[in-house]
């Protein structure tokens, strides 16, 4: 039965019959050059795609040239054998880039994927063998690409007890109680995953973080993940806690300008060296939450984090620190905290250090304008921090495909560092001139047999490392590769599903979040509707952030307001300051405004509100009868699994919509636009 298990790598067998006659003379003769692990792993994938499409094994040789037909291998490699220095193009595009197309070498054509290093030939197989899955191969064509982002990297928020921080498929994949003596055959398939998208990093630990990774039991353990991963082309990074000199170095302090405290962490590292030669470095959450950081010892982000660099840079490891920090003992706009802390900081940092963001100011929310630190510092490495595990877009009993929404971030324009800046030209590199690059995705990975909890799930691991490659792929043309890789060629599976993916994040928003409201979801399990949360810390009430009260709704972050609008570029500040001009997906991010307030169709806040809800709930229905009409044409297993939790997702999206709207109402005592379904 089809579980999910195989991901995106399922090879299914190729129908049309010229087709598998073309493609079964490619595998007939591979001259592979190298001997490497980088090298077992290629020809091990393409074993297993070539038994799994067309039912039996390749023939891979390094002499028979007159029985070749595809040349696997680094640049250097092949001009070796034919003589000639092939492909130049690829030259410049680093070790992980890769040139396939075809090659007339002494009368006869072959076809050639080529790599700077092996694992640019690694990724070229792996962009190959998506070719023939979806169907797009074509010999005559050539292809070069590189990624665009150093670092295309997983967070893990995975504790050392299996559970995992916001993680709904099961229990952490890391069996740290097994490890290292049993090696779980699904770390393999999990960095072949990885692989197969370029994914290059993985954090293993959760950045609320626990010292004792830090000790040399844990360090075993993590050299076993790390040398399976080495061959995928995978870098181990782990989370570091500030506090660990007091708890597992016996110190009193951990204030970075203590000798002691520089020196606890110089041996730490030159240890975790010893276990794993090229471990990534450290990835740092500190004086967020709770967690302990700097600030203790009166500190600031970057003295605490150039130690930490320093103590990196002999061995080539990084320090990725986060810009997540926020507290409520600041009586300040929450959405302001991290520009507050790290602006000041600019041109501060090692170059060895990379402050990671996330994609908003407040958290992940199912819309939420661009961080305003992208832009704002010009001599800092920022990186990109999406999450890909669902928190607040339905956990994994929704279907959310999230490419759309990384996709609206990714191309929002900043304005700085010049006119025509983007986020992502300023996370590549691009507009920004940063060197160390660095895209992060919150995995959603877990025990699941699917591994993601909700089939869909995984269409979110995939566009999250295709975009991290690419940052300027569009997310339709990631959704249609994947529906491919994961269900075949039929057309209709194509349609209905992508134009149900397509539409999914938007509805998602409607039902949740409309009109830039935010953070209304129950309190710390941030699953369903509670926009009545009140008491306590208030930055953890809904009603800190949506504010209805008789006479309208939203928070002001204008200059009359919070001011945080002005930590955007001037173009940004002065036109959403207006609200007649701001986008309106935005419009209650920033403005508190009167229930009766005018928007674009004419139509009153209040009633707007209530349509863009409604119209969520059309929406999950749709998408629910779109899939149902698929039935038959899908194996029963995944078709019913993924029927099931659409039905549920309506549910959910009716609870939204009705349990909003309704508390809304108590404030607005207005009735109900007259064409919703009436929520009660
Ligand atoms: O989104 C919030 C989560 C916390 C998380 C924190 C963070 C790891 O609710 O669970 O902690 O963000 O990003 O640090």
């Amino acid at each position: 039965p089809k579980d999910g298990y195989e991901l995106w790598l399922d090879y299914s067998s190729i129908e049309s019959s010229s087709k598998r006659a073309e493609i079964t003379s490619l595998f007939s003769g591979i001259y592979f050059f190298g001997q490497g692990p980088t090298q077992q792993v290629i020809q091990q994938e393409l074993r297993l795609a070539s038994q799994k499409m067309m039912g039996r094994d390749p023939v891979f040789t390094q002499e028979r040239l007159n029985q070749t037909q595809l040349w696997l291998g680094t640049r250097e490699e092949l001009a070796q054998v034919l003589g000639l220095e092939t492909q130049m193009q690829i030259r410049n595009l680093g070790p992980e880039g890769f040139w396939r197309g075809s090659i007339d070498f002494q009368g006869k054509t072959y076809y050639a994927i080529i790599g700077n290093q092996p694992i640019g030939v690694l990724y070229g197989v792996f962009d190959w063998l998506k070719s023939i899955q979806t169907d797009t191969f074509d010999p005559k064509s050539e292809k070069t690409d590189a990624p665009k982002v150093k670092l295309r990297m997983l967070n893990h928020w995975d504790n050392l007890d299996r559970t995992v921080e916001r993680g709904y498929a099961g229990f952490s994949i890391w069996d740290w109680h097994r490890l290292p003596g049993f090696i779980d055959p699904r770390y393999i398939d999990y960095a072949r995953a990885n692989a197969s998208l370029g994914i290059n990093a993985v954090s293993l630990t959760n950045v609320n973080a626990n010292a004792f990774i830090l000790t040399p039991d844990f360090m075993k353990k993590a050299k076993v993940l790390a040398d399976l991963f080495r061959p995928y082309g995978i870098k181990v990074f782990l989370t570091a806690r500030f506090s660990a000199p007091i708890e597992i170095g016996g110190l009193k302090t951990a204030d970075p300008l203590d000798p002691e405290v520089v020196a606890f962490w110089k041996k730490k590292t030159e240890e975790m060296y010893s276990f794993i030669p090229d471990f990534g470095g450290f990835l740092v959450k500190a004086n967020s939450e709770g967690q302990p950081g700097p600030h203790e010892y009166g500190r600031n982000h970057a003295e605490g984090a150039n130690m930490l660099a320093d103590v990196l840079a002999p061995h080539g490891g990084i320090v990725i620190w986060r810009a997540f920090v926020y507290s409520h003992e600041i009586d300040e706009d929450r959405h302001k905290q991290a520009n507050f802390e790290f602006e000041p900081l600019d041109g501060k940092f090692r170059d060895n250090v990379i402050i990671q963001v996330k994609n908003g100011a407040i958290d992940f929310m199912p819309r939420e304008p661009f961080h305003p630190l992208f832009g704002a510092v010009k001599n800092t490495n920022l990186g990109m921090e999406f999450q890909i595990t669902q928190e607040y877009l339905g956990q994994a009993t929704q279907l959310v495909y999230l490419a759309p929404m990384w996709e609206e971030v990714l191309r929002s324009k900043t304005y700085r560092p010049s006119p025509t800046s983007t986020v992502a030209g300023i996370i590549d590199g691009s507009d920004s001139g940063q060197k160390l690059t660095l895209m992060a995705g919150v995995s959603n990975i877990g025990t699941d047999r699917n591994w993601t909890g909700h089939l869909f799930g995984q269409a979110n691991w995939f566009a999250f490392g295709r975009q991290a490659w690419d940052p300027n792929l569009s997310s339709e043309e990631i959704a249609e590769e994947w529906i491919k890789m994961t269900f075949g060629q039929n057309k209709d599976i194509l349609a209905k599903t992508k134009e149900i993916m397509l539409e999914s994040r938007e509805a998602a928003v409607n039902y949740m979040n409309p009109l830039g409201l935010h953070h209304i979801m129950g309190r710390s399990h941030h699953y369903g509707p509670a926009p009545w949360v009140e008491g306590g810390r208030a930055d953890w009430t809904s009603l800190y952030y949506h504010r209805a009260d008789s006479e309208g709704i939203g928070f002001d972050r204008t200059a009359t307001g919070s001011g945080a609008l002005n930590q955007y570029a001037p173009e940004i500040a002065n036109s959403w300051s207006d609200p007649t001009q701001i986008p309106e997906k935005y419009l209650l991010w920033f403005h508190h405004l009167p229930w009766d307030f005018e928007l674009k169709s004419g139509r009153s806040l209040w009633e707007e509100i209530g349509l863009h809800y409604d119209q969520g709930v059309k929406t999950a229905r749709s998408m629910k009868s779109e899939w149902d009409s698929l039935q038959g044409q899908i194996d029963p297993e995944r078709f019913s699994h993924v029927s099931q939790l659409l039905a549920v997702q309506v549910q959910e999206a009716e609870w939204w919509r009705n349990a909003c709207l309704l508390y809304f109402q108590t404030f607005a005592q207005r009735p109900f636009p007259e064409e919703i379904e009436q929520p009660q």
